[in-house]
């Protein structure tokens, strides 16, 4: 205990985490740690869903409002969730206990920009923030906090909360002191400075987090791994995926417009991302960067074969495996991945100066380029926007991934018109399925639509697309974006109806 909580006067005010809980009133605004399953408080959030399991037993309404880094685990959102503890959520999450909250219309949900969360909280957007619970590493002998392993938006719960609870895990690796960056140079317009970040290694800030002492209400022990999951074995849509996208960076290389080491790379979650970092290492690329917001196995494979020479992130998202790969080596992976706050690993400003190359799973795209990254049928939300638009707008280039259809077979990823927008079709540069790869930089609407039809519909839905799109050229009133209105959900409306989009 000495060893991980150094500073005495923090040491004093130990306490268990159902005396931390008890500190938490209902209708507080939460800011917790957490992001993509990492670094998240482990033991007070579930010793308050116990309270306020105990409180609705005796019919007393007790809710509060969440706001994280991401999404976090079972223990936090899952077991709030099953309490009736959550009133309101922002932004991306992913646990089915919470999800299922949120469709069935129980639970306010706010899907934000991640690179949002953190200024929208410091404008007074987001309202008053009561109490963060924040997990951390270690405690320094003079209080400031070595982060765990994920960054997230913690340091502005920190700075405007007006009460804290720490979490100390044993669990985490002592070995994570020094792999972080917080900056500290944020502030309100008209007070911003350029944010002085030029390439994806560099550090502009300092290691620890800092926290006003007196604000700390509680310091609570935990020794709990963070959630882990497995990766699916690389499959053959998700290795046809990545070879279409391999292939057409080489094209790029030959035509000059991508240097050899192309530019930083931001990967999204999720096993089409792990299969795509394993196509670069395949493909032979070497030196590259990552300016992204997960490190995922697949990017620790990268860093030690070399593909990648420095990844710059938020956060660890990790499976058994490639957590004992990063303990074993964790010297190694200490100089080559920096963690920083995500309003910097997902800054407009950053993005847009590094010329980061965006790739992320999709939901479904329409015929014009227009992505859906959230939601099923226009009204049940999977995970949420995460990163994927702050890299899509700004990026130097950005690609949506997904195989062509879902569900085997009954539902086409590509469809007349969205069901619902994440990004417009000024933000999508490029869409991968395992049918190929539609480049759509350059291309009106009407190109952009025989560029997907061609490239990235399935065969079994080709077919149906041309003859919507063609139908639509004869007798949509305006030939712009040419859409039979009446038809353009219909697909969605036939899968709820009859479970396929197939006529
Ligand atoms: O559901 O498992 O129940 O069958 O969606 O789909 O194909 O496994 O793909 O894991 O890459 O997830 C968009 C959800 C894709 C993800 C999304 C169903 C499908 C399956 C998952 P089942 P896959 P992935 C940085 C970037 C937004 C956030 C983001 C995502 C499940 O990529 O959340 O990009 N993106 N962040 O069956 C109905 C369709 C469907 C469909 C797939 N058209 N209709 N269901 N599914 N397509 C990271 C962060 O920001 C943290």
């Amino acid at each position: 205990t000495k060893e991980r909580i150094a500073h005495a006067g923090l040491a004093s005010r130990l306490m268990s985490a159902e005396q931390a809980a008890a500190l938490i009133e209902p209708g507080m605004a939460v800011g917790m740690s957490g992001f993509t399953g990492a670094g998240y408080p482990k033991a007070v959030p579930q010793a308050l869903a116990a309270r306020i399991e105990a409180a609705r037993g005796r019919g007393e309404p007790f809710a509060i409002r969440i706001l994280t880094g991401a999404s976090t685990a079972p223990e936090l959102d899952g077991a709030l969730a099953r309490a009736g503890g959550i009133e309101f959520r922002l932004p991306y999450q992913s646990d089915p206990e919470l999800r299922g909250r949120i469709n069935g219309g129980q639970i306010e949900y706010m899907d934000v920009h991640l690179g949002h969360v953190a200024q929208h909280a410091l404008f007074g957007f987001l309202g008053r923030i009561d109490l963060a619970i924040v997990e951390v590493t270690a405690i320094l002998p003079d209080g400031r906090l070595v982060p765990s392993t994920s960054v997230g938006n913690n340091k502005t719960w920190l700075d405007l909360a007006d009460k804290v609870i720490l979490e100390v895990n044993h669990r985490q690796p002592l070995g994570l002191d020094g792999m972080h960056d917080i900056y500290y140079g944020t502030a309100k317009p008209p007070h911003r400075k350029p944010i002085p970040l030029t390439h994806p290694g560099d550090r502009i800030g300092e290691p620890y987090l800092k926290v006003d002492l007196d604000k700390v209400v509680a310091v609570v022990e935990s020794d709990a791994p963070d959630r882990i999951g497995r990766f699916a074995p690389i499959d053959e849509v998700s290795r046809a995926i990545a070879g279409h996208l391999v292939e057409f960076f080489r094209h790029e290389i030959r035509a000059g417009r991508l240097g050899e080491r192309l530019l930083p790379l931001q990967s999204g979650v999720g096993n089409i991302a792990n299969a795509v970092l394993a196509g670069l290492h395949e493909g032979g690329f070497r030196g590259l960067t990552a300016f992204t917001e997960v490190i995922q196995d697949g990017m620790l494979e990268l860093i030690g074969n070399g593909t990648i020479e420095v990844a710059s992130a938020t956060s660890f998202s990790l499976s058994p495996e490639g957590v004992e790969e990063f303990n074993r080596n964790i010297e190694l992976y200490r100089r080559k991945i920096i963690l920083r706050p995500q309003e910097i690993s997902n800054h407009a400003e950053l993005v847009r100066r590094l010329g980061v190359i965006g790739m992320n799973g999709m939901v479904e795209a329409d015929l014009y380029g227009n992505v859906n990254s959230t939601h099923v049928c226009g009204t049940s939300i999977i995970n949420g926007i995460g990163g994927s638009g702050d890299f899509a707008r700004n990026g130097f280039m950005s690609c949506f991934l997904s195989p062509s259809t879902a569900k085997n077979g009954a539902i086409s990823a590509f469809v007349p018109m969205v069901s619902h927008v994440d990004h417009t079709e000024h933000d999508v540069a490029v869409l991968v399925s395992e049918q190929g790869l539609a480049d759509l930089r350059g291309l009106s609407p009407k190109q952009r639509a025989r560029a997907i039809i061609n490239h990235c519909a399935h065969p079994d839905y080709r077919p149906l697309l041309q003859d919507y799109f063609d139908r639509a050229m004869r007798d949509s009133k305006g030939r712009h974006t040419p859409h039979l209105l009446a038809e353009a959900l219909s697909w969605h409306q036939r899968y709820l109806e009859t479970g396929s989009m197939k006529p």
